[in-house]
């Protein structure tokens, strides 16, 4: 099973992340996205998107972190990380959907404008993250985790660009709950770090 990866991506890294707990081997081939290595016409045939992550595991490549996580847990029948429950996956999947919108438009967009200068508008990628930290702390303040009573593949898929947080000069310190999730995630069996992340929250 091969990952095309960025090791600094925080999308890649949900996938590393995912296969590092579950105990799932993957090979990475990194991908040189500065020298534009995913827009050549052999990686546009593995994702019309052209973007990291893909995964190729059989003949088929999978694109998007959230649709690898998918695969890999069903694929592997690890109901634990994507239950079979029909409120259960629902509610996974409203978290899948809020790390690739809210969360990849507020923590992911903010880190990328102050750590490359990209374009992006940074006050409206923190606005949307002061509108949603608190939703998010008051989610977990009840909770170990953000469905079920052990990690699913939402807290894989929400960790990474929450985590990164402080390179987006986003502030987590008012948001205790969070951080106490934060530091849970860390100290599961198997995690793995990426480079920016803190030792503890
Ligand atoms: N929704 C996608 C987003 C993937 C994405 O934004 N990938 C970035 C790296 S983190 C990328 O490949 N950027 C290069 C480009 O768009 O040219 C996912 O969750 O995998």
């Amino acid at each position: 099973m091969r990952l095309y990866d960025v090791e600094n991506s925080g999308n890649c890294y949900k996938v590393r992340l995912f296969a590092a707990l579950a105990g799932l081997p993957i090979e990475l081939s990194p991908v040189d996205l500065r020298a534009g290595e995913q827009h050549t016409e052999t990686f546009a045939k593995l994702t019309p998107m052209q973007q990291v992550p893909v995964l190729v595991d059989v003949d088929v490549p999978i694109w998007d972190s959230q649709a690898i996580l998918i695969y890999l847990a069903r694929k592997h029948q690890l109901a634990h990380w994507w239950p079979d429950d029909a409120i259960q996956q629902a509610h996974v999947a409203s978290w899948l959907s809020v790390a690739a919108n809210e969360i990849a438009a507020g923590f992911a967009t903010a880190r990328r404008a102050i750590k490359w200068n990209t374009p992006d508008n940074l006050n409206a990628a923190h606005a949307i993250c002061a509108r949603i930290l608190p939703r998010l702390d008051d989610h977990v303040r009840t909770r170990h985790w953000f469905v079920t009573n052990h990690p699913t593949i939402a807290d894989c898929a929400l960790f990474p660009y929450i985590a990164l947080a402080h390179e987006g000069s986003i502030d987590l310190q008012p948001f205790p709950h969070l951080r106490i999730w934060l530091n849970r995630v860390i100290g599961q069996p198997g995690f793995i770090p990426m480079s920016g992340l803190k030792d503890a929250y």
